[in-house]
């Protein structure tokens, strides 16, 4: 098989990016280790920033999230047992829209699957080969037979534990790593959300955050330790500690009910540098990995997408090698700046027990500056609707 780009992933880095080919008429094959039905059943993000709704529409996959997502105009931090709202829009003109990253990926399946553009689910032992030369490839095995797809450019939208990162030699790749002491411990659960907005709680006992997926399904959070077991959580023992954690109003407001979902995420902060190699490019989760503490993670791949495929629509359409000469250092930049962003996030709401009393001080003082000054709160707003692409 032939294409231009062979793209390694198909969650949001990589169906963005194909989807963005196809309607540019860029060839392109996806190809993906997982089936359609495993990765849809991934509960991950939540948060969408102005710039990635903006893309979701260049793919023409918009019309449900401009039906169903629901825009926010700001968030709430709680703690000392109170809540202040950032008013987001207010400070910054921009709003955030709560939309799952599952819906997003259903969207971009269904889009692509109607523009008639080839995934390939289910592919075993995919390889990345000849990045470093003219003339690269990818390699699987599907029903027991390997397969090779020549192609100009190999997109490695693979994630954190993808192939790609891994294929590039040590000596040609620096990594940056902040693995934090604790997880999350998420559910989602059919009821009615807390607040009509999301709310990131502060407390001795540890973070929560109360988020949605709709105005009848809620995302709750709380931070556990890293050894956590999922079975020692019953829904009553989540609720509770969820309560405790709260403002009274809120805690007294929470309506509670069965999870149909429970998992614990890992939290690290991880950048690759560069994020080109050759004819390979990483992008999203491939190259950085964001506490979710920001709501980062998925809008960075998407705004690593938008300079990608900006590169790539101009290789295809000028000749020029400018935009993807380009991609690493553009991405990058804005990169470093959501890490450190979701990095401050981190430790401004987290429990860190190592701080002791001085460091929570610390955080309190911090906290109280953010609400009590205009010109504080306006730089968390302008980070947490994300910085300009
Ligand atoms: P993804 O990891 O989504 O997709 C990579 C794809 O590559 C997968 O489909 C995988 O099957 C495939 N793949 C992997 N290895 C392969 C191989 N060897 N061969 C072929 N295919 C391969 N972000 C937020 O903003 N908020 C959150 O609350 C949040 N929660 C998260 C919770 C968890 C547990 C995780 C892991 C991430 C979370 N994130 C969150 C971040 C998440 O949303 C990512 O930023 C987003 O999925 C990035 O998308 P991709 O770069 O496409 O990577
Ligand atoms: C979510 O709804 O899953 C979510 C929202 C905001 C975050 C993290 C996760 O910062």
């Amino acid at each position: 098989m032939r294409t231009k780009v062979a793209i390694i992933g198909s969650g949001p880095s990589g169906l963005l990016l194909g989807q963005l080919l196809s309607r540019a008429g860029i060839d392109n094959v996806i190809v993906d280790r997982a089936s359609r039905g495993h990765i849809l059943e991934r509960v991950r993000a939540g948060v969408l920033e102005e710039g990635t709704v903006g893309l979701m529409e260049l793919c023409g996959a918009a019309a449900r999230l401009h039906a169903e997502a629901l825009p926010h105009d700001g968030f709430s931090l709680a703690f000392n047992g109170q809540n202040h709202r950032i008013d987001l829009h207010g400070l910054t003109g921009k709003r955030v829209i709560v939309y799952g990253q599952t819906e997003l990926t259903r969207d971009l399946m269904e889009q692509r699957q109607q523009d008639g553009a080839q995934t390939v689910y289910e592919a075993e032992e995919v390889e990345p080969h000849g990045f470093d030369g003219e003339k690269p490839l990818v390699t699987y095995r599907r029903d027991g037979v390997t397969r090779r797809i020549d192609c100009d450019f190999i997109a490695g939208c693979d994630g954190f534990h993808g192939v790609s990162r891994k294929s590039v030699p040590e000596k040609s790749i620096a990594t940056f790593e902040r693995v934090y002491p604790f997880g999350w411990l998420g559910i989602l659960a059919e009821v009615p959300p807390v607040g009509h907005e999301l709310i990131y709680a502060q407390h001795e006992r540890g973070f929560a955050l109360c988020s949605m997926r709709s105005a009848t399904r809620s995302r709750y959070y709380i931070q556990c330790p890293l050894d956590e077991k999922l079975e020692t959580w019953p829904d009553d023992r989540f609720w509770n500690e969820l309560r405790r954690r709260l403002p009274p109003r809120d805690a007294e407001r929470l309506q509670t009910g069965p999870a149909f979902e429970k998992s614990i995420a890992p939290l690290r902060s991880f950048v690759a540098e560069p994020m080109r190699f050759g004819r390979l490019f990483l992008v999203g989760d491939a190259a950085h990995i964001v506490p979710p503490t920001g709501a980062k993670g998925l809008n960075l791949a998407a705004s690593d997408v938008h300079y990608l495929f900006s590169g790539l629509r101009e290789f295809y359409a000028e000749n020029s090698t400018a935009g993807i000469d380009a991609y690493s250092a553009k991405a990058l930049s804005r990169v470093w700046k959501a890490v450190r962003f979701s990095w401050s996030m981190t430790m401004l709401m987290h429990e860190f027990p190592e701080v002791g009393p001085f460091g929570r001080k610390m955080q309190e003082a911090e906290l109280a500056y953010l609400v009590q000054s205009r010109a504080a709160s306006t730089v968390l707003a302008e980070n947490y609707v994300g910085l300009p692409l």
